[in-house]
């Protein structure tokens, strides 16, 4: 084994770290290790300038190192490292609610802290069971996911979770239903929303006789998926999904940790698909990826509702939190990281730059073995042909081919995906896209 390239780390060295979601052995034989930061650019032990075409993994869209979030959070460091998050407060929480509750949609008001994405999308789903049984619905229990879905790695996240793989080692899980996913051969190669498939939401409604609203908490979607190779929505799709849930009182949780914070042009996904959640689900890109941090924002009636059968004003409305929701250094990084989207209009800079990126991915169509091509905003993926009898198996050639060469891209079953910094310029983009073109040209 190289030294170069684990910096140092011996063989031996790397055992103890049980890496997540990783060929840990493969890994452990062929380490690929950051060491630095900086822009749109990572910096491998072996020194080279990788560029960063996932933005981390979907997180640091603002760029890497931004000083403004260092500087905040030292000083937050050395002014209040920790309060208490239950029954005692610091400012800067308040400060962040309001600053969170200011960018999103209509009522979507309160927003509850937590500390990753898996956190938030469990602390969603308990959320949606505690309303319906104040509401005096305590049968409304079962969750609506959709296949190919991915809402972390909670149990909750686990259960309403579309990815096989995922699910099939963990016993039972909580009681959900899987919708169909939104991926139709006949939508390949679109560019933007695909045309075909509104009609899948209606699947809910088949949900809904089998099941009865009356057992039925949620119904829980992202915008768009993004680790399964960005699997788009059909237009009109998300909308007829949101009417049935009004329908059938469904609360509908759009899941966008992914999405939210500008990856699709706007603040969030429901504002730039004009279909309002009941419940959404924030995390990496609220700090910029420097602090974990997550936060579920409800609508004020959900809010209002664990309220007003609080009993004692001292009684706790929502048995559930964590010892670091709304952790300051969190809250200082959140800030100061909204702070830089804001002053830089980043969402509107990705919403600039997607044109360009989307002429540019769909440029490889043609090349050996794509089968597909997606996109939107500032995020695509790349879809490869399956190698007999191991799907995976290109994906992992290019994604190393192209580590190699200097970019850094995401590999996720069959496809290759994509999420450039907002910051990225468009050198920036031909370079990974020109690197793409060599290294899946080159497949055997
Ligand atoms: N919801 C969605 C939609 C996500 O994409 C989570 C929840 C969980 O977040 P945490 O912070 O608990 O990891 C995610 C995470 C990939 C990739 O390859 C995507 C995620 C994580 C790791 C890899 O695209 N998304």
């Amino acid at each position: 084994m190289n030294a170069d390239v684990s910096d140092g780390l011996t063989r031996d060295e790397l055992e103890a770290y049980w890496m997540p979601f990783t060929g840990n052995r493969d890994f452990k034989d062929h380490p690929r290790m950051i060491v630095g930061g900086d822009g749109c650019y990572y910096l491998s032990a072996d020194g080279r300038r990788i560029f960063d075409s996932v933005s981390g993994l979907w997180c640091c869209g603002f760029g890497h190192n931004r000083r403004e979030i260092t500087a905040a959070v030292s000083r937050q460091l050395a002014t209040l490292d920790y309060a208490p998050a239950m029954q005692f407060g610091h400012p800067l929480a308040f400060q962040l609610a309001n600053r969170i509750t200011a960018m999103t949609p209509a009522d979507l008001d309160y927003v509850f802290f937590c500390n990753s994405g898996s956190e938030a999308v469990d602390t969603a789903l308990k959320m949606a069971r505690a309303y319906w049984c104040l509401k005096g619905e305590p049968g409304r229990t079962k969750f609506i996911g959709r296949a190919k879905a991915y809402h972390g790695v909670n149990i909750g996240g686990t259960s309403v979770g579309g990815v096989g793989p995922n699910r099939e080692l963990y016993g039972e899980l909580l009681d959900s239903a899987q919708l169909s996913h939104t991926l139709l051969p006949e939508n390949a190669f679109s560019r933007g929303l695909p045309e075909k498939g509104a009609e899948l939401a209606d699947q809910l409604e088949e949900f809904v006789a089998r099941y009865d609203a009356g057992n039925i908490a949620a119904v829980i979607v992202e915008p768009f998926a993004g680790s399964a190779g960005v699997i788009l929505p059909p237009r009109g799709y998300l909308e007829r999904l949101r009417e049935l849930c009004t329908k059938h009182e469904l609360l509908l949780i759009f899941d966008e940790v992914i999405t939210g914070f500008g990856r699709t042009g706007r603040n969030f996904a429901a504002d730039t698909f004009a279909v309002i959640p009941d419940i959404m689900c924030l995390a990496k890109a609220l700090t910029n990826g420097s602090v974990p941090m997550g936060a579920v924002v409800a609508r004020s009636e959900i809010y209002q509702t664990f309220m007003a059968a609080g009993g004692h004003d001292y009684a706790i409305e929502f048995p559930h939190g964590y010892t670091y929701s709304a952790h300051p250094v969190a809250c200082a990084a959140a800030l100061a990281a909204l702070d830089i989207f804001e002053q830089e209009k980043l969402a509107e800079r990705c919403r600039e730059l997607a044109p360009y990126f989307e002429a540019a991915i769909h440029g490889l169509q043609g090349l050996p073995y794509v089968v597909d091509i997606r996109n939107f905003g500032l995020a695509g993926a790349i879809q490869l042909d399956a190698y007999p009898g191991e799907p995976a198996r290109r994906p992992v050639e290019v994604a190393m081919g192209c580590w190699d060469k200097g970019l850094y891209v995401r590999y996720a079953g069959d496809s290759i995906a994509l999420a450039p910094p907002f910051i990225a310029e468009k050198d920036d983009i031909d370079f990974t896209f020109s690197v793409l073109n060599d290294v899946i040209g080159a497949l055997p």
